[in-house]
């Protein structure tokens, strides 16, 4: 073993911070040892626990006014395959799926030109007012940005109107890659990084928890994903307000970049690897299940991710209408338990905020 990667083997075991010139001397060690260094981490971190909650997906519309290059499922208003559910809809689709014990509602869809932060206080209120019980994670920081600047409000007003009406997290969604000009190539109308990262920030001052995301296996270099997650670590330092980091990888059907292909598993396993090993400071690294696969999902686990989302029940198209290969992505709660315990972990439920869920009073 060279004394480089010694000398990182004895830092990673003190716990020390990492240096992106470190974090890219460690991308490429072989594989089982990136593996055992993310997992030492994520022991420290997490033990043999891996995180799953019951939760489902509300995705009010697909029209949006952006183009991302790498997205399958925007469409314009009134063309084939667009959908915009009245707040009506949308609660008979709460009730259908919101079985006992569910605990989360993820809500997330495409940046409407008509809808502005009152219509989506209006869908939390009433979303409440039919789940009492049910915590709402709801719209990424680029829906936000812009149905907020819509009714003219400050960040700071518009943020505390959507909590005073029933947001209790933000999904990690819409971070996409920080770096400006990869950015502008992949979606160049989209809010900026500062954007994203300012409504982050914003929120976590009113005491709102989030996830942070990184799209990785597109365009960009290993470089533009090492100063991505060293921004997330920079604001977590300042904040302390997230809670996971999911590395999405890029999916390839039905979008415009489809032609680039997509990334091996073993370099998604290494991303899931170095986000764990870059952020310190953050608990939880999620392997999104309905993106990844299941048996991708599994590896991850392997490599220092230590949540896998939920049951999901069916309710997202983001990744299935990019070529994901659950094009109906649900699963029970005991097959989410054992495929945690047969990698070899003990599967814990949790609830948005990992509080844990005493799984045996649910199931009595
Ligand atoms: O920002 C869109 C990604 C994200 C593709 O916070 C794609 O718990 C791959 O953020 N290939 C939205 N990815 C979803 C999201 C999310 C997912 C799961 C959990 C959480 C959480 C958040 O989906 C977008 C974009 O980066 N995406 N198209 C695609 N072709």
């Amino acid at each position: 073993m060279p004394d480089k990667t010694n000398e990182l083997v004895m830092k990673i075991e003190a716990g020390a911070r990492l240096s992106v010139e470190e974090l890219a001397a460690l991308y490429r060690c072989p594989v089982p040892q990136l593996a055992a260094l993310a997992t030492h981490r994520r022991e420290r971190l997490n033990g043999k626990k891996v995180f799953y909650n019951r939760n489902f997906h509300l995705e009010p519309t697909n029209i949006c006014v952006h183009n991302c290059v790498f997205c399958a499922y925007r469409r314009d208003e009134g063309a084939a395959g667009s959908w915009d559910y009245s707040i009506d809809e949308l609660l008979a689709q709460c009730r259908r799926h919101a079985a006992p014990g569910v605990t989360e509602v993820h809500i997330v869809g495409g940046v409407h030109p008509r809808r502005d932060v009152h219509d989506y206080a209006a869908l939390l209120r009433a979303v409440k007012q039919t789940l009492p019980q049910v915590h709402i994670k709801a719209f990424t920081a680029i829906e936000i940005d812009y149905m907020i600047k819509k009714a003219g409000m400050t960040l700071e007003a518009g943020l505390a109107l959507l909590k005073e009406n029933g947001l209790d997290a933000i999904p990690g969604g819409g971070a996409e890659i920080f770096d400006a000009a990869v950015r502008r190539r992949l979606c160049p109308k989209k809010g900026t990084a500062g954007v994203w990262l300012g409504v982050h920030e914003a929120a976590h001052r009113l005491g709102i928890r989030t996830n942070a995301t990184m799209l990785f296996g597109h365009v960009e270099n290993l470089e533009h994903r090492l100063h991505h997650l060293l921004t997330l670590r920079e604001l977590q330092d300042r904040t302390g307000g997230f809670d996971a980091f999911i590395p999405l990888k890029y999916k390839s059907e039905h979008n415009a970049l489809g032609r680039i292909g997509e990334v091996s598993v073993i370099e998604t396993l290494r991303m899931v690897a170095i986000s764990r090993l870059a952020l310190d400071n953050i608990p939880h690294i999620k392997a999104y299940w309905p993106m990844l696969g299941k048996d991708v999902m599994q590896m991850a686990l392997l490599f220092g991710a230590d949540d896998i989302d939920g049951t999901i029940n069916d309710t997202t198209k983001i990744y299935s209408m990019a070529g994901a290969g659950e094009q109906h992505p649900s699963m029970s709660v005991d097959e989410l338990r054992r495929l945690v315990h047969d990698a070899g972990f003990e599967p814990v439920e949790r609830d948005t905020f990992y509080n844990i869920i005493n799984f045996s009073i649910h199931n009595s």
